[in-house]
């Protein structure tokens, strides 16, 4: 099974004025589709060919494959970027069982987003920011990674992630990030898919 590049779940100006047609060109186009490209040419022939996505980001990051294990992040996380984003979401407005869950665990949306800020902007290079759920004490969780690290391969369950590398948001916000992580948490943020995820549960992933 070869690794694929997914269709957006709206369409490229479905985000204006938050993000931009040109973003996407490139992010979706060029960016995602050449961390998908680029997997599928160095799983070829191994035993990462067959797993899938989240099972050969697992199995890259526990054998060490570091340069497969770059591009197998890259696509997970960017899915899930997208799937982290949504028309006339964002903001404080989300689904109950969620808000609940956010004030039990994190102390509320205003607590949330400032967490969220601060994990984005203090990632220092490239990376993503990240609310998750500990698979171990089911509890939420704000966090930042760096490059293509994933809190999948660390027992957690991903609930929304932004994206921070620069041409994340440099066409639109240029060099701004945390007017970028503003935006993105006010407007874009898709808190029924982070619902959706909560809902599913601890994620697991075979073997
Ligand atoms: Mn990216």
């Amino acid at each position: 099974m070869a690794f694929v590049l997914p269709d957006l779940p709206y369409a490229k100006d479905a985000l204006v004025p938050y993000m931009s047609a040109e973003t996407f060109e490139f992010h979706h186009g060029k960016h995602h589709l050449a961390y998908v490209n680029k997997a599928n040419e160095l799983a070829a022939g191994t035993e990462f060919e067959s797993m899938s996505l989240e099972q050969a980001a697992v199995a890259t990051k526990k054998t060490g494959n570091q340069k497969l294990f770059n591009q197998i992040g890259q696509i997970y996380n960017h899915n899930l970027f997208w799937l982290s984003m949504a028309p006339n979401a964002g903001g404080s407005r989300m689904p109950g069982t969620l808000e609940k869950k956010i004030a039990e665990d994190i102390g509320g949306f205003d607590a949330l987003r400032a967490a969220l800020i601060d994990k984005g902007t203090t990632q220092f290079g490239s990376g993503w920011a990240w609310l998750v759920m500990d698979n171990a004490t089911g509890k939420l969780e704000v966090l930042n990674s760096a490059n293509a690290e994933t809190p999948l391969t660390d027992n957690k369950t991903p609930l929304l992630t932004c994206d921070v590398w620069e041409h994340a948001y440099y066409i639109d916000y240029r060099n701004a990030r945390p007017k970028f992580l503003e935006a993105w948490i006010d407007h874009l943020a898709n808190w029924e898919f982070a619902a959706a995820q909560l809902e599913k549960g601890p994620m697991k992933i075979a073997a």
